[in-house]
C-alpha cells in the first residue's frame, strides 16, 4: 500500500477551531438573527450548505501551466496515489470534497483495486472518469491530430471509442457511476471540416461509448465553443450537446464547464435551459476573464456564479424532472498558486455561491416578477448575494469536523513543507 507521509490530523483541526470557535459562533447568532427577520432558519440553511458536494479533479492538485511554460512549486504530487492524498487533505478541511474526477491516462492506476482501497484509507472515493482523446498517447496507433470521435477514419473513432470504454472499465474498479467526455475535435481553417458529417460522425461514436456502459452509468458530453480548433468545434455549444443528448438517450446529459462559453453568453439562462429540458448533467467550475482560463471560481464573476446557483435551487425547487443530481466538479489550472490553496478557496466560493442562492426570497422575487417591477426583482436578487454568508460556511465546517477556516489551517499545518521534504 502506498504511503501517506504528513496528514493534517483531528487534534490539529481541534485546536484550530478552538481559537476562532468563539468568534464564529458570535457572528453566526448575529447571521442567524438577521435571516430569521426574512423569514429563513439559519440551521437549515447551514445543514444544506454542508450536504454540498464538490468533486476535486486529480489533474488541478499539480502546477498546471500555458503553452509558455509551467512553473512548478515544491512538494508537488508525483504519482496518483499522492494526488489522493492532497485531494484528501482539501476534504478533512472542507468536508464538502469527497470525490476525485480522475484523469485518463494522466493518472491511469496499474491496478485500480488498489487505487480505490487507498482512496476509501483516505476517506475519500471517486467521481466521473474523464477520457482524453485530445491529445496522442505513447504507443498509441493512430493519431488524434485532426481528430478523435469524429475522425474522417473509421480506425481512428474505433480507437477513440475503446479508450472511452477503457476509462468505463478502471472506473468500474474504482466504483465510478459516470465518464464525462471532452473532445477537441474540430477545424482550424474555412472548409477544412464538413460540419454536418463530422456531427453524425461523433454522435455514432457517443452512441457507441453509451451502448458498452453499464445500465448505472451516465454519459455527460462537454461541450467548448473553440480551442484547439480556432475556427469550428464539432461539439461547440450547449443547444448541440442537447440536441446529441436528446438524441443518443435517457443516459446521456450535458456538462456545463463555465470557462466553455464566448464572452459575456448568459450561462445562467442557459442552465435554466438545460434544467427545463431534462439535460443537465453537472458542472465543471472555474473563472475566466477572456476565454478558458481556468481560474480559480469565483475569482472574477461571484454574481454569475451565483446566478447560476440561484437558477440550481429554482430547478431544485420545481423538481428534477429527468435531469440527475447535479454533477459538481472543479476544472481549473493553477499556475501561480499553491493548487491545494487555490481548491480550497474556489470549494469555499462555490458553496458560498451556493449558500447565497438559497437566500433568495423567491416568492417576492415571484411577485416581482409578475409585476414587471424590474428594480426590485433585482434588489431581491442583490439582497442575497450581498449577504455575507461566511459565518454559516464556517459553522457548518466545526459542526462536521472541517476547519473553520480552512485555508488559515493548511498554512498553518506547514502541509507543503513537509510535502517539499517527503516529495523530493
Ligand atoms: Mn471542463
Amino acid at each position: 500500500m502506498a504511503q501517506t507521509g504528513f496528514q493534517i490530523g483531528e487534534e490539529f483541526i481541534r485546536a484550530h477551531n478552538e481559537r476562532r470557535k468563539g468568534e464564529v459562533q458570535r457572528d453566526y447568532e448575529a447571521l442567524g438573527e438577521r435571516l430569521k427577520r426574512r423569514g429563513l432558519a439559519i440551521d437549515r440553511v447551514t445543514g444544506e450548505a454542508s450536504a454540498l458536494s464538490v468533486a476535486l479533479p486529480s489533474w488541478a492538485v499539480g502546477t498546471g501551466g500555458t503553452r509558455f511554460g509551467r512553473f512548478p512549486g515544491g512538494g508537488e504530487p508525483r504519482s496518483v496515489f499522492e494526488k489522493l492524498v492532497d485531494c484528501g487533505t482539501i476534504h478533512t478541511l472542507t468536508r464538502v470534497t469527497p470525490r476525485v474526477a480522475l484523469h485518463i491516462p494522466w493518472d491511469r492506476p496499474d491496478d485500480p483495486k488498489e487505487l480505490a482501497g487507498f482512496a476509501a484509507s483516505l476517506g475519500i472515493g471517486f467521481d466521473a472518469m474523464n477520457s482524453n482523446t485530445f491529445e496522442d498517447q505513447k504507443g498509441q496507433k493512430y493519431s488524434y491530430k485532426f481528430g478523435s470521435l469524429s475522425h474522417t477514419d473509421r480506425a481512428v473513432r474505433e480507437q477513440a471509442i475503446a479508450h472511452n470504454l477503457a476509462c468505463v472499465e478502471i472506473g468500474k474498479a474504482l466504483g465510478s457511476k459516470a465518464l464525462s467526455v471532452w473532445i477537441g475535435d474540430g477545424g482550424n481553417f474555412p472548409g477544412q471540416v464538413d460540419f454536418r458529417e463530422s456531427l453524425e460522425r461523433y454522435i455514432a461514436s457517443i452512441e457507441a461509448i453509451e451502448a458498452g456502459m453499464p445500465r448505472d452509468w451516465l454519459l455527460y458530453i462537454e461541450y467548448k465553443l473553440y480551442e484547439p480548433a480556432f475556427y469550428s468545434t464539432v461539439l461547440n455549444d450547449w443547444g448541440t450537446a442537447y440536441y446529441v443528448a436528446e438524441r443518443v438517450g435517457p443516459r446521456v446529459f450535458c456538462l456545463v464547464d463555465l470557462g466553455h462559453h464566448a464572452p459575456n453568453v448568459n450561462i445562467e439562462m442557459v442552465v435554466a435551459r438545460l434544467l427545463q429540458f431534462g439535460k443537465l448533467g453537472g458542472f465543471h467550475f472555474n473563472d475566466s476573464k477572456y476565454g478558458d482560463d481556468d481560474l480559480d471560481a469565483g475569482s472574477m464573476k461571484p454574481f454569475q456564479l451565483f446566478l447560476v446557483f440561484h437558477e440550481l435551487v429554482n430547478g431544485a425547487l420545481r423538481g428534477r424532472g429527468k435531469n440527475p443530481e447535479p454533477a459538481y466538479m472543479i476544472d481549473q489550472s493553477h499556475n501561480v498558486t499553491d493548487p491545494v490553496e487555490s481548491l480550497i478557496a474556489s470549494v469555499e466560493e462555490i458553496q458560498r455561491a451556493y449558500v447565497q442562492a438559497l437566500l433568495v426570497d423567491r416568492e417576492a422575487l415571484a411577485t416581482f416578477q409578475r409585476d414587471n417591477d424590474a428594480v426590485m426583482a433585482l434588489r431581491t436578487l442583490k439582497a442575497a448575494f450581498t449577504t455575507d454568508v461566511g459565518p454559516i460556511l464556517a459553522m457548518g465546517r466545526l459542526r462536521t469536523g472541517g476547519a473553520a477556516d480552512p485555508l488559515a489551517a493548511f498554512r498553518e499545518s506547514r502541509y507543503r513543507e513537509h510535502k517539499g521534504k517527503e516529495r523530493a
